[in-house]
């Protein structure tokens, strides 16, 4: 048995060497699973004459011990290790931002259009929507554009295919948002106080054209609705649009299929050194048409004439959002440049509201 002691250090250091949990497991079964060394050692002891044996058996038994608690302690070391190593290679900082940098930004379009919602929303007009794609009748006829008025030409309209052998009149891509009010008012009938904002699309492209672009119209019919009214609301509107004390309105006398009066609006401004100054000056820039709803609109839409009456206007919102924050070109609005969006776009989260400030 003087053996042992050989023994007792060659596993030992196999223990405190070996590598990781099967490593371990393979010294484990070397000395003391069923065909182990150990094992066959004490599977030896029964040849042995009993003096022999009981002292060998002892010896044995030490050994065996101690190689066990060798075996678990390094066994639990590793197993430590190993959770440790899992540990650190799957590390995570829950204290990091969710999402890289946010570089969204909100279109100057969006912006205007929070903008002057909150605005005409603070003076009792509820905002409307309708289909892009229209038929005639919405577009043109209840507007009172008969087929062979010339606006019909000079809307330079876009009109979608019928199937073959249908010959109904082809729907169109909405030129104004004037169908949406006709549809509002044939729904809720009178009194009604709206505003349409949205897309519209005319056959045109050049410098200052876009084949889509967006119009905001408004609606407003009561009892005793009045021009003055009008003159007060797109007032009231400016003074808040353009975020000054207070503005300045000419009307001139136009004339549109489905307003009597009509008018042009102009804005009182000026143009010091290419910067322009809404409410001083001396110049005028045309900002909107309006008028007062023709009977003939009010009955295609169900409402009685000779009950109800009120205003409509119209105005381009890509022109507004120009005026206000100095964007040149009107173009650049929809090319979807990121260094554009990034340089002209608004703040994702800061929506305009009238007690916050609108554009800040
Ligand atoms: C304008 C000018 C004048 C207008 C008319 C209507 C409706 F549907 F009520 F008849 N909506 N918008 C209107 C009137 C639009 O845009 C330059």
């Amino acid at each position: 048995m003087d053996g042992l002691d050989t023994l007792k250090a060659k596993y030992l250091a196999a223990i405190a060497t070996a590598a990781d949990e099967s490593a371990l497991e393979e010294v484990r079964v070397g000395a003391l699973g069923k065909k182990g060394e150990i094992s066959a050692l004490m599977a030896g002891l029964g040849k042995m004459e009993p003096d022999q044996r009981k002292a060998a058996g002892a010896m044995l038994n030490v050994l065996k011990d101690e190689i066990d608690a060798a075996l678990r302690a390094r066994k639990s070391g590793l197993a430590d290790a190993a959770l440790d190593a899992r540990l650190k290679s799957e590390w995570l900082d829950v204290t990091l931002p969710a999402r890289p940098r946010r570089t969204g930004t909100i279109h100057p379009v969006s912006q205007v259009m929070e903008e002057l919602t909150a605005i005409f929303a603070d003076m009792g007009f509820a905002v409307a929507e309708g289909p892009q794609v229209e038929s005639d009748w919405y577009n043109f006829d209840a507007l009172n554009i008969p087929p062979e008025h010339p606006a019909r030409q000079e809307h330079d309209t876009f009109f979608m295919n019928r199937a073959a052998g249908d010959d109904r009149p082809p729907h169109v891509l909405r030129t104004h948002t004037s169908p949406v009010q006709i549809r509002a008012m044939t729904e809720q009938g009178a009194p009604i106080r709206v505003i349409a904002p949205g897309r519209v699309y005319r056959m045109d492209m050049d410098q200052t054209h876009t084949p889509m672009f967006h119009q905001v119209e408004g609606l407003c019919i009561d009892r005793d609705v009045s021009m003055a009214n009008l003159k007060w609301v797109l007032e009231e509107f400016c003074r808040a649009f353009f975020e000054v004390p207070s503005v300045e309105l000419r009307f001139r006398a136009s004339h549109f299929p489905f307003t009597e009066p009509s008018a042009e609006v102009d804005i009182r401004c000026s143009w010091e050194g290419g910067q322009l100054k809404i409410g001083e000056g001396d110049k005028w820039m045309e900002i909107l048409g309006s008028g007062m709803v023709h009977p003939k609109v009010l009955k295609a839409a169900g409402v009685n004439p000779d009950e109800w009456q009120g205003f409509a206007f119209g105005m381009g919102i890509d022109r507004l959002a120009m005026l206000k924050y100095g964007i040149p070109d009107l173009r650049a609005f929809f090319e979807s440049d990121l260094r554009w969006l990034r340089h002209y776009g608004f703040a994702a989260l800061d929506l305009p509201t009238l007690p916050a400030g609108l554009s800040r």
